[in-house]
């Protein structure tokens, strides 16, 4: 499909998408978030797409929601319209892995796209923010929410209050991303943990994105016990005989996402 502000690309069973509005930082506007949404979409129902990465320029990941589309809208035109609700569900919808490959700026709504992804890859030169207060607004998608879990409260309130940036040394620190790496390697070390991913078992890949999901939105005692279900449950597939059998042969897993 051919899309006017992102870029897809399919390789090695990972599925790319590029921001692509390099005029506006990769500012997210009604037409990019419904193009990343179709795109995962597509992506999520490709069986020859195993895991998904979202990334932008080396200068900017996204710069936040777009400004200029938001400026002039009204109270009843951002409730009414639901604003970026269905986008968002729409990433949260897809069950195959998301990996955010983020280089320079990921601010606002950029740094909450990459929250909402699986996990977050950064290169040295990321900087993460919330600045909406600045425009007197609050975050919308997460920048209070989910930056609140990753980092702790205090830090949270920082970045949503001051509205200062996170550089990427910090933001490892904190546990907003699992790795950080040298610029110009960030689309190499982001296909290298997509490949390794893809290729793994898929049954077990999605059990563990719901079982990991799950901590978020359930008590420590009910996690575990669906994590301990779900555990018992991969017994029944063949990919556990095939994973167990291999170890202990010394080979290879041959896996069938069975
Ligand atoms: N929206 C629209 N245009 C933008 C945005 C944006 N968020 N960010 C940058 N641009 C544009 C600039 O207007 C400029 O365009 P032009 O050349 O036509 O004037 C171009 O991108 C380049 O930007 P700068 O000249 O400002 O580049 P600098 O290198 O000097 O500065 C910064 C880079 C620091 C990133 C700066 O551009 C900046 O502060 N941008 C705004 C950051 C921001 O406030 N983000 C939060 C937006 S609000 C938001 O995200 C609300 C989230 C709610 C939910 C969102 C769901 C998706």
């Amino acid at each position: 499909m051919a899309y006017q502000t992102i870029v897809v690309e399919i390789e090695d069973e990972v599925a790319v998408i590029r921001l692509d509005r390099p005029e506006a930082l990769n500012a997210l506007n009604m037409a990019l978030l419904t193009e990343l949404s179709d795109a995962l979409a597509e992506a999520d129902r490709n069986d020859k797409v195993r895991c998904i990465i979202i990334t932008g320029s080396e200068k900017a990941f996204a710069a936040g929601a777009d400004i200029r589309e938001m400026a002039d809208k009204s109270f009843v035109d951002v409730f009414t319209g639901d604003m970026f609700t269905g986008p968002i569900e729409a990433i949260m919808r897809v069950r195959k892995p998301i990996i955010a490959a983020v280089s320079g700026y990921a601010l606002g709504g950029g740094c909450e796209l990459a929250m909402a992804c699986d996990f977050i890859i950064c290169a040295e030169n990321a900087k993460f923010g919330q600045p909406e207060i600045n425009l007197g607004v609050v975050a919308g998608i997460g920048g209070t929410q989910r930056l609140t879990r990753f980092v702790g409260k205090s830090k949270a309130m920082d970045m949503n209050l001051t509205g200062r940036f996170m550089d990427a040394a910090e933001a490892e620190r904190s546990g907003l991303v699992s790795r950080v790496v040298p610029t110009p390697k960030l689309m190499a070390e982001a296909m290298s943990a997509a490949r390794k991913i893809a290729e793994k078992s898929q049954v077990t890949v999605r059990v563990v994105k719901e079982s990991v999901n799950r901590s978020y939105e359930t008590t420590l005692r009910e996690g575990l016990l669906f994590e301990r279900r779900l555990f018992h449950a991969l017994f029944a597939t063949e990919d556990q005989k095939e994973g167990m059998a291999a170890f202990l042969e010394k080979r290879e897993p041959q896996f069938r996402d069975r």
